[in-house]
C-alpha cells in the first residue's frame, strides 16, 4: 500500500510544472476507457475531408482567397457559438511591400480566467512559380481543431480552463525565413497579450504544423513541458491497447527533438509553456506542388486528432459522465 501511495505522490508531482513565475498544477481528469471510447466515437470523419478540402486552397497573405478561408473559419466557430474576435495590423514585408495581417482568436467561453490554446497558422507560402496550396502547413491543423470543435460541441461545457483557438496569419515568409521575414501573426498577438496582461492566462500552448503525411512522428521538442508531452505518448499507448486505434505506429514519441523555429517562438520568449507538435521529419511535400489535399493520410490525422481530443479533455478536466 505504502508502496502504491509513494507511487502515486511521485506520479502526480512529477506533473508539476513552473509557468509564468508561479507553480501551475496540472491536474488532469484522466479518462478511463469507456470514457475514451465514447469520446472516441464522437468523430466525423467525412466533415475533417470537408474541412481540409475547404482550407487546402491557396491562400497568400491579403488576397481575396485568404479572405476567403478566414471568413470561412470565423464563420465555422461563430455557428458553433464561440467569441471570434480578429487581430489587424499591417506591416511592410519583402515583395509585397505593406501589408495587413488578421489573426484570428477564438474562445470557446471568452469569460474563463485561464486558456488551454490550440494554434496553426492559416496562410499559405506564396511561391512566384507554382500555386501552394499547403496542405499539411498547416491546412490540415487547422481542419483539426474546426473539427474539435465541432466533435466537442456538446462537451465542452462551463470548466474553469477553457479552450481559445488562434490561427495565426503570415507564418510565412514572403522572401527568405529570416527573423524579420516570418511569424508575423504570432510575433504581434504574443506582444500585443503581453502589454495588456493577458499572457499568464494562457496555461499551455499546443501549436500544431506539418501534419498530414503517412509517416508523421512527434518527438519532445520541448523539454520545459515533457511531463505534458509524456501524456500525450502514454494516451497514445493507451488508445493503442485498448484497440480504439486503427494502427499500432506510435506517432508521438518520447525522445528529445530537435526543435525548429515557428509560431510558438514569441511564446517561449515569455514564458509560456509551449508544445510542438510538428512532424520530427518534414513531409517530402514541404513547400512543393505535390503539398496537396490528395496526399493527405487520413488515418494518421485520425490517429493524432484522437490523441489530442484526449489530451484536451483531460487538460479542460472534462471527463464525460457516462450513466448506465
Ligand atoms: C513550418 C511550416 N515552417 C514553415 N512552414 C517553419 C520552419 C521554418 C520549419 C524553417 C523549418 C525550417
Ligand atoms: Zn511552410
Amino acid at each position: 500500500m505504502a508502496l502504491v501511495l509513494t507511487f502515486v505522490k511521485v506520479y502526480f508531482k512529477s506533473l508539476q510544472r513552473v509557468g509564468h513565475d508561479e507553480i501551475v498544477r496540472y491536474e488532469p481528469t484522466e479518462l478511463n476507457l469507456d470514457q475514451m471510447r465514447y469520446l472516441a466515437g464522437l468523430s466525423d470523419l467525412n466533415n475533417l475531408r470537408k474541412t481540409v478540402q475547404r482550407i487546402a486552397v491557396k491562400r497568400v497573405v491579403n488576397t481575396a482567397e485568404h479572405s476567403a478561408v478566414r471568413n470561412y473559419i470565423v464563420d465555422y466557430l461563430k455557428d458553433l457559438k464561440w467569441t471570434v474576435q480578429l487581430d489587424i495590423f499591417t506591416e511592410k514585408v519583402p515583395i509585397f511591400g505593406f501589408t495587413t495581417f488578421h489573426n484570428i482568436v477564438a474562445r470557446q467561453n471568452p469569460n474563463s480566467k485561464k486558456f488551454l490554446m490550440l494554434g496553426c497558422h492559416y496562410d499559405s507560402k506564396y511561391f512566384k512559380n507554382f500555386d501552394f496550396v499547403a496542405a499539411m502547413d498547416s491546412a490540415v491543423p487547422c481542419a483539426m481543431m474546426l473539427n474539435m470543435a465541432n466533435n466537442l460541441k456538446d462537451q465542452l461545457t462551463r470548466s474553469e480552463i477553457s479552450l481559445m483557438f488562434v490561427f495565426f496569419d503570415g507564418e510565412e515568409a514572403f522572401g527568405e525565413w529570416s527573423e524579420k521575414d516570418s511569424l508575423y501573426g504570432s510575433r504581434h498577438f504574443a506582444e500585443l497579450w503581453q502589454k495588456r496582461g493577458l499572457l499568464r492566462s494562457i496555461d499551455l500552448f499546443v501549436l500544431l504544423d506539418l501534419i498530414g503525411a503517412k509517416n508523421v512522428t512527434f518527438k519532445n521538442n520541448i523539454l520545459s513541458t515533457s511531463n505534458l508531452f509524456h501524456r500525450f505518448v502514454q494516451l497514445e499507448q493507451q488508445l493503442s491497447k485498448a484497440g480504439i486505434l486503427r494502427s499500432e505506429r506510435p506517432i508521438f514519441q518520447f525522445q528529445p527533438g530537435q526543435d525548429v523555429d515557428d509560431d510558438h517562438l514569441p511564446f517561449i520568449h515569455r514564458n509560456v509553456p509551449v508544445i510542438h507538435l510538428i512532424a520530427a521529419e518534414y513531409p517530402e511535400v514541404w513547400h512543393t506542388a505535390k503539398d496537396v489535399e490528395q496526399n493527405v493520410d487520413y488515418p494518421t490525422i485520425e490517429q493524432v486528432d484522437l490523441v489530442l481530443r484526449m489530451f484536451v479533455m483531460e487538460y479542460l478536466n472534462l471527463a464525460p459522465s457516462l450513466s448506465i
